[in-house]
Formats: structure tokens, sequence, C-alpha cells
């Protein structure tokens, strides 16, 4: 019996989060126990600070464990160790997370909520697995909840729950928030569930989108599909009396979380060597002038008997071109580019990289001058489309710096794990310009995040059209993350802003994502939901 489950005579009301993911994941420590890992994406970054501040605040999701690799004192353990938490976990098995998940969750529904239709794989036996596992998060949620409660339903993966809680609970609050663009009819209708996905939600209260663009094409979605009009305030009149809410929340970020983790000796650390390490600044990589470095390499590589004698310098001085540039006295400055994404096809990298590659090409007084720290943290291995992205990115990163790397400078530093989150700030805050470039994404935390690390300083923004956050942050260097020209122009003005001017650009949009938090929009939520929903209750929800 879970901890938290409600009691005949419980009368305190709840908010109860429920995600595919739970915000943290347990790694197995030798003597038995398991210690807390902070799960990596934009909903656990958005609203796991709410959950851990608020103490009666509970959140169900998948454990990422399989039942079958357990033995039931270690499921225990891992399931006490969780609601220490407040986290409730479910287990799934490896085929329910193959459909639910792998399947109809990733193949199907991420690829057409991002207007990748012909990414998206249409398989009946994953949508029956689909709507079985938000069965099974009914069943996780029934006996945690009491008349009052505040449910808040999360995402793609669930989009069947909020009415299944509907027809099951009927003294309870339902929202839903949808964190990934919701798509046109033209595309949306393909999904032959589509219709079912659309009452799935409906069964909310209250309807989250991040932008009013994507608002718009769920009420036309509902309008085509369903035959149900939306009114001016946004309510849908559903079956049975139940009335739906629609209505648009920009995600935020915590602003002071950011800026702060940047002032961190772990963070600055990592600003430094990223800038030793670039030539931005002298350090114990480069040190010293050419000819030192030249004659220092040769005197080792006599030692050693390595390939390249102190002849490399006479013979290929393209090879060492890079750090005579970088100190030689007329030189461009050195700079830095960032980018930090999960590894998806929705972001964009290969196009980035070109667009990069690009520059090199077409203004080559930047090579040499310019280093491109791309953190690519793993995600979806097991899904075979995100396999064949990882081949390709790793296939033009070590094209490029195949191509243009010197002995003292290697255009790109590609990192492919997930690091913690200093360090990451740490990245941020070296980037003198930070490549945002998805091709279609709901908000986008990280553009927000780089200009939290770079309060009240200069930092250039290269932001893409496609995705919520450019409505935003439209000082930016806005681009169509298609158009590789486009793009390499924006870095290159990026590269060449004065720190005047985008210190200027920058305060202007980090007023607003202060204004704007992590916190301000669970709470906008919140509130809303309550204004919105009429279960019948006492006043004793949140
Ligand atoms: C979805 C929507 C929407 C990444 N690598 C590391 C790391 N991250 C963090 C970033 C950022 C988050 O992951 C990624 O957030 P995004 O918003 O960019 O993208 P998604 O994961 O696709 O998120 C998106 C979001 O939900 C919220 O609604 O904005 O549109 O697709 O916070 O910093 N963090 C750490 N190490 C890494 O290696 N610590």
């Amino acid at each position: 019996q879970c901890r938290f489950a409600g009691g005949n005579g419980d009368t305190m009301s709840r908010l109860i989060i429920v995600s595919n993911r739970l915000p943290v994941s347990l790694d197995a420590q030798p003597d038995g126990s398991y210690a807390l890992r902070q799960n990596v994406g934009g909903l656990a970054t958005a609203i796991g600070p709410y959950h851990s501040s608020h103490h009666d605040c509970l959140w169900v999701g998948w454990s990422g464990e399989d039942p079958a690799d357990h033995t039931p004192e270690e499921i225990e353990a891992i399931r006490s160790t969780y609601e220490e938490n407040r986290c409730i976990p479910l287990f799934l098995s490896a085929e329910q997370v193959a459909g639910f998940y792998a399947g109809f969750s990733n193949n199907t529904l991420w690829p057409l909520m991002h207007d990748f239709s012909h990414e998206a794989v249409f398989d009946p036996g994953t949508w029956e697995t689909y709507s079985h596992v938000n069965q099974l998060f009914a069943d996780a949620l029934a006996p945690l909840i009491r008349k009052g409660d505040t449910v808040w339903v999360q995402d793609y993966h669930l989009m069947l729950l909020p009415n299944i809680l509907r027809q099951r609970f009927n003294n309870i609050s339902i929202g839903w928030f949808l964190h990934v663009p919701f798509p046109s009819p033209e595309i949306f209708r393909s999904l032959p569930q589509s219709r079912e996905i659309l009452k799935g939600v409906l069964g909310a209260d209250l309807l989250g989108f991040h932008t009013v663009d994507f608002v718009e094409n769920f009420k036309s979605c509902v309008q085509q599909l369903l035959d149900i009009e939306t009114d001016d305030a946004g309510h849908i009149a559903v079956d049975g009396g139940h009335t739906a809410t629609v209505d648009a929340f920009p995600i935020g970020i915590d602003y002071n979380l950011y800026r702060r983790t940047t002032r961190s000796s772990l963070a600055r650390a990592m600003r430094r060597g990223i800038e030793e390490q670039s030539g931005k600044r002298p350090g114990r990589h480069h040190d010293t002038s050419l000819s030192a470095e030249s004659s220092a390499a040769a005197e080792a590589a006599t030692k050693s008997g390595s390939w390249w004698s102190h002849h490399v310098h006479e013979e290929l001085p393209e090879l060492t071109l890079a750090q005579s540039a970088m100190f030689g006295k007329d030189s461009k400055p050195n700079k830095v580019v960032v980018s930090v994404d999960r590894l998806d096809y929705t972001k964009g990298l290969p196009e980035r990289l070109r667009a990069f590659e690009r520059l090199l090409e077409k203004y080559p007084e930047w090579i040499g001058h310019v280093t491109y720290y791309l953190l690519a943290t793993p995600s979806r291995g097991d899904v075979e489309t995100y396999q064949r992205l990882k081949q390709q990115v790793d296939q033009l990163v070590g094209k490029i710096n195949g191509r243009f790397s010197m002995l003292a400078w290697t255009p790109i530093h590609y990192i492919t794990r997930s690091l913690p989150i200093k360090p990451v700030c740490g990245i941020y805050a070296a980037g003198d310009v930070a490549l945002v470039t998805p091709l279609r994404d709901g908000m986008n935390l990280v553009a927000k995040e780089y200009l939290a690390c770079h309060d009240g300083r200069d930092g250039a923004l290269v932001l893409s059209d496609m995705c919520g956050a450019a409505e935003e942050l439209g000082e930016a260097f806005i681009v169509n993350p298609y158009d590789i020209e486009m793009t390499c122009e924006a870095l290159h003005d990026a590269l060449e802003i004065s720190p005047e001017e985008s210190t200027r650009r920058n305060r202007a949009m980090q007023a607003r994502i202060k204004a704007r938090t992590a916190g301000t929009w669970c709470a906008g939520f919140l509130d809303a939901l309550l204004q919105v929903s009429n279960p019948g209750l006492d006043d004793k929800r949140l």
C-alpha cells in the first residue's frame, strides 16, 4: 500500500502531477540502496522545482524499471525510495514500454506533433498498448485520489488519461498541458485515432498549450474532426454537460537558478576551461607564441619519435596556422559557439552543423577563431530514427573536424553525454553565441537558459522561428532553421555583434523571462484551472 493512499477520513486536497517519466531516476548502489538522479528534459526542468518545494504535491510516473529485472525486495526498495521523495512509480514491462513509449508516443505522436508526418508510424498494436497504459496510469492514481484533488496530466504520452479520470472520478479538477506543438488539422487528421485522442484530452477542465497558434490548431481540429465549436473565451462544450477550456500558457524557466548556478565554482571552472581551450584567454593550452609552441612541439616530437617532426611548420604551415592565427596581432578575436540539446531530429542538429560548416567555408577568416561546443544529450536510443540521427550527427561532426582541424585547433568539441547542471551552465556562460535552431519545438527552454546564464551581460542568441520561444525573444537573431545560408549569415552577424549591442538586446529579453518563470507558469496554470473547474467541492482545493 502506497504511503500516500487516501483514507476515508482524509479531507485535505492535493496536487498530483502525472507524467510519463518521474522527475528523478534511481541508480542502484553497491550496498543495495538507490541514489536519486535528476532527469534531463524540458518537463522535469520546468516542473521539478515546483514539486520539490511544495510538500503536499505528489508526482506519478513511470519508474523506468521493468519489474522482470528485479526481485520483489528490490521493487519494494525502489518504490519506497521514490515515495520518500513524494514520487509514485509505475512499473511497466518491456513490451508495454515498446508499444506505449517507443511506439505510439515517440514513433507516432511525437513526429506528428512536430509536423514530421513522414516519420510517423501508424501501428494498431502500439495504439492498443498506449490505451492500455493510459488505463494503468488511472489505476495507479485511483488509490491516491481524494475528493477535491487536482490532477495535472502532462504531455502527449497521456492524452487519453484526462477523460478516463473524468469517467472514474467526478469530484476532482483535471488539467492537461501539452509541452510540444499542436499541429494543424491537415496533419493531425492523418492519425487514425485522432478523434479518440481529442476526446481523451477534452476530459480535462483546462487544456494548456505553449502558444496561441497551438491553441488555434487544436480548436480547428476539434471543430473539423468532432464538429464542436469553441467560444471566444476558449470554452468547448463536450458531450455529457462537461465544458473544457483551452488557453495558452508559455512556459518559463527558473531564471535565478540558472543565474546563480553560473556563479558556482564548477560552472566557472568549466567556462574558464572552454575559454582557454578555444584561445579566448591565455591558459595552459595556449600560453606560448607560435615559434615557442612550434619548437616545443618539434622537441617533443623528436624525443618521442612521432611522425610530426620539427619540419611540420616549415613544410605544412596550414596545419599550424590556427595557433598563429589565434595569437597573431591582427587576427580576429577568438569566439565560442555553444548549443545544448537532447539528440532529437526536431532540434535541427544536422542543419545547424551545415550552417557552421558553411561559415568556415564562406568566411575563412573564422578558421582557427571560432570553436563550437556541441552538447548533444542521448535521447530515446531505443528508437531506430534516433539511432540513425546519432550516426548522421557523428558523421557530420567528423567530416567538419576532418576538413578544417589544425594542429592546435579543432572546430567542434562534441559531447554526447548528459552533464550535471553546473557544467551545462558553464557551457552556456562560455558561449559568445548560442545556436538554438530547432526545426520545430513547443517552447525551447535552452534559449531562455542561455540568456539567464548571461544575466546583464553580452552573448548573442541565434534562434529558430519554429519554436514557441521565438514569440517572446524577438531581439535574438531569428532564423529559418531549414535555411542554411540564412543561419550561416546570422551566425556570422552574431559573432560580429558588439558587446554593447548584444547586452542591450539581452536586457530586453532577460526582463521578460525573469518575470515569467517556471514558478509563475505553474501558478498561472493552476490558478486558471481553479477558476474553470467546478467539481462541486468544498473550498479546500489548493
Ligand atoms: C519539451 C519540449 C519544451 C539538455 N541536456 C542536458 C540538460 N538538458 C536540459 C536543458 C533544458 C532541457 O534539457 C531541454 O528542454 P527543451 O525545452 O529545450 O526541450 P525538450 O526536452 O524537448 O522539452 C520543449 C519543454 O518540453 C518544456 O515544456 O520547451 O519544446 O519539446 O532544460 O538544459 N540538462 C542537463 N544536462 C544535460 O546534458 N543538466
